[in-house]
């Protein structure tokens, strides 16, 4: 499907038609010369990519229906598709190996093996298995779709109405009881969880993979244990200014909530960063805010202040991607997307775009908030949506970005412009503030953006462990916090124990969507930023960069974007960026006036750092 974030991967649609094909290509594999086994794989090819073009059309439809209205039926209806889906996929990728030792063409060679490891959850070939996989996996989604907290007078908030409050409190007690009663929906959640992962790892070993772990980490171009190892690279980069921000906001929460509630040592409990999961900070801005250069404006009453409603804006968003040189969005996106909780069913709240019919029936599907952080995921959703358009000429099987993390990276690339200077020249702020006020405007985007590395980190370390077995089913909740707290130093406000399954209550776990794209995401934006903002000629500092309006860093960027997967993504980079490695540099030299502020104040304050 095409979703930006797919669970069963549209690449792995193919379907009925090469099940007859299998077993006599299977058994002519033998003696047929060689140019007529290419021309059979070229077949092959050609007849999956039309296969799955059309399956995929409806699974997406079908996931929209579920996601837009969870109820038993549209579960089932959802479930029995997504069924024929990954039974038709993993029968296409255990096919496909038997071409992959010819001499095709780079563009074929590059199909098959994407027909091969893009399958995110994998069924066993037995079809009783592919049937219950498909039934848990459509059971996990709706349990977090309608997870709800009921407070003692009656209330029951969805999760972006409980996302509201723990961004905008600060008392402590309310800030632990909605923290603790969102995890309530995910103790359900493990058994399932601990069965999805049994059965999806037979389906990765069905395919010649060791694991889950390994049939996840091969979609990089390049081997696994290298993508891991790039990974370690890439945080090894960034980690000092991380324990840097980290020192200054525990030090700043220790001053306002006291020892009991906000230690000066140790890792920092996870209720008090503004964010259900703690994973961006960006809401305790003005609980940590610098006194002499703080701008001083907020996004949030802006956008009050100036009447937006949801659909205006996302208008903004749009107009943004259009003043770059893309095309408007069509009349459909307007009628068919979800912008406002809808108050008389559950549905999937979590924000996600969508390509329906791989050419322009696109969507969004978000309960927007309000506020500033939602207006950056409407710049990020739209992304997706303009990445998928881009890509609409390529065939079926390249329809997608150059590795997951680009297509998670180009809204966020585009909202890093959201400048002061832009947001003067849209008219919702009516003064610039000067250059003494960047440290606020930093550190302001630092609680998002840096403060959210580690986890968009540890949430696959902790998946693929326990794909691979390294952390088992007892070890689940402990082991997640674990990984909390060495990469984020992040802890747990009250105990937890194995009746608890915290991690099913992130979107994406029990949605079993990848994570690790959103931690290269936050890598690669930066890379594009700079990129971009060359390209349109700014010389100022980087994070006073705004694209807006500039239609060479458009093309530049459509370039990219136009190239979908068809080619491994260190060329797609290099289409913007001219280089074709990632590189968290470009995320550190964003930073570096903050991050020498940062370390001074650590110094005067005499703060212990780390954890
Ligand atoms: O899930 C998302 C997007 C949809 S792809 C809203 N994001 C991650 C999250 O919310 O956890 C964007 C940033 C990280
Ligand atoms: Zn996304």
């Amino acid at each position: 499907m095409n979703m930006t974030f797919t669970k069963v991967s549209k690449l792995s649609v193919l379907i009925a038609i090469s099940l007859g094909v299998t077993a006599c290509n299977k058994t002519e594999a033998v003696d047929t010369p060689t140019v007529d086994k290419i021309a059979e794989a070229k077949q092959f090819i050609t007849d999956a990519e039309s296969t799955m073009a059309d399956l995929s059309i409806e699974i997406n439809r079908s996931e929209w229906i579920y996601s837009n209205f969870i109820t038993e039926d549209t579960a089932a209806l959802s479930a029995s598709v997504a069924e024929k889906y990954t039974g038709t996929s993993v029968q296409l990728a255990t096919e496909s190996a038997q071409y992959a030792h010819l001499a095709l063409d780079p563009a074929d060679k590059r199909k098959l093996n994407i027909l091969r490891s893009s399958i995110v959850l994998p069924a066993p070939l037995d079809p009783v298995k592919n049937a219950e996989l498909a039934n848990i996996s459509a059971e996990l989604n709706g349990l977090y779709g309608k997870g709800k907290y009921c407070f003692q007078d009656g209330r029951c908030l969805t999760q972006p109405e409980l996302s509201a409050i723990m961004g905008e409190s600060n008392n402590p007690d309310e800030l632990l009881e909605v923290w603790k009663g969102w995890r309530e929906i995910s103790k359900p959640m493990r058994p399932l969880f601990e069965r999805e992962v049994e059965l999806a790892n037979e389906g990765a070993q069905d395919l010649g993979y060791a694991n889950l772990s390994e049939l996840w980490r091969s979609q990089y171009d390049m081997k696994p244990d290298e993508f891991s190892d790039e990974l370690d690279r890439l945080w090894g980069q960034v980690k000092p200014l991380y324990d840097s921000l980290h020192c200054y906001v525990r030090g700043e929460l220790n001053e306002q909530y006291g020892d009991t509630v906000a230690p000066a040592t140790g890792a920092i409990p996870a209720h008090l960063l503004g964010n259900m999961w703690a994973q961006s900070w960006g809401n305790v801005y003005d609980q940590v805010a610098p006194q002499d250069a703080d701008p001083g404006y907020d996004v949030t009453e802006l956008l009050a202040k100036h009447n937006y409603d949801e659909i205006k804006m996302v208008k903004q968003a749009e107009s943004f991607f259009t003043s770059l040189g893309f095309e408007e969005l069509p009349d459909t996106f307007w009628d068919r997307s979800l912008f406002v909780q809808p108050k008389d069913r559950d549905v999937v709240c979590h924000a996600s775009a969508w390509d329906l019919d791989n050419e322009d029936d696109i969507r969004i599907k978000m309960c927007i908030q309000k506020t500033a952080e939602d207006f950056t995921v409407i710049h990020h959703e739209l992304g997706h949506n303009f990445y998928q358009r881009a890509y609409k000429e390529q065939p079926f099987i390249f329809k997608n970005s150059a590795n997951d993390g680009f297509h998670e990276a180009i809204g966020d690339t585009v909202a890093l412009s959201i400048t002061p200077n832009y947001l003067k020249q849209i008219g919702l702020l009516d003064e610039v503030p000067d250059a003494s006020k960047d440290i606020g405007l930093l550190l302001k985007q630092a609680l998002d953006k840096v403060a959210f590395l580690p986890f968009g980190l540890m949430i696959d370390q902790w998946r693929w462990k326990v794909f691979s077995g390294e952390i088992t089913p007892a070890q689940y909740n402990q082991a997640w916090w674990d990984l909390r707290e060495k990469y984020q130093g992040v802890k747990a406000p009250v105990a937890r124990n194995e009746s608890d399954f915290d991690p099913g209550a992130k979107y994406h776990v029990p949605g079993n969507v990848p994570y690790t794209r959103y931690f290269l995401a936050h890598i690669l934006q930066f890379q594009f930023h700079k990129s971009l903002c060359e390209i349109a000629g700014d010389n100022g500092p980087v994070h006073r960069c705004s694209i807006y309006g500039n239609k060479e860093a458009g093309a530049k960027l459509n370039t990219m974007l136009e190239m979908g997967q068809s080619k491994p993504w260190p060329e797609a980079l290099a289409a913007v960026t001219g280089t074709k490695e990632m590189d968290a540099k470009a995320v550190l030299d964003y930073f570096a006036p903050l991050q020498i502020w940062l370390d001074e104040q650590n110094k005067t304050a005499n703060r212990q750092c780390g954890w």
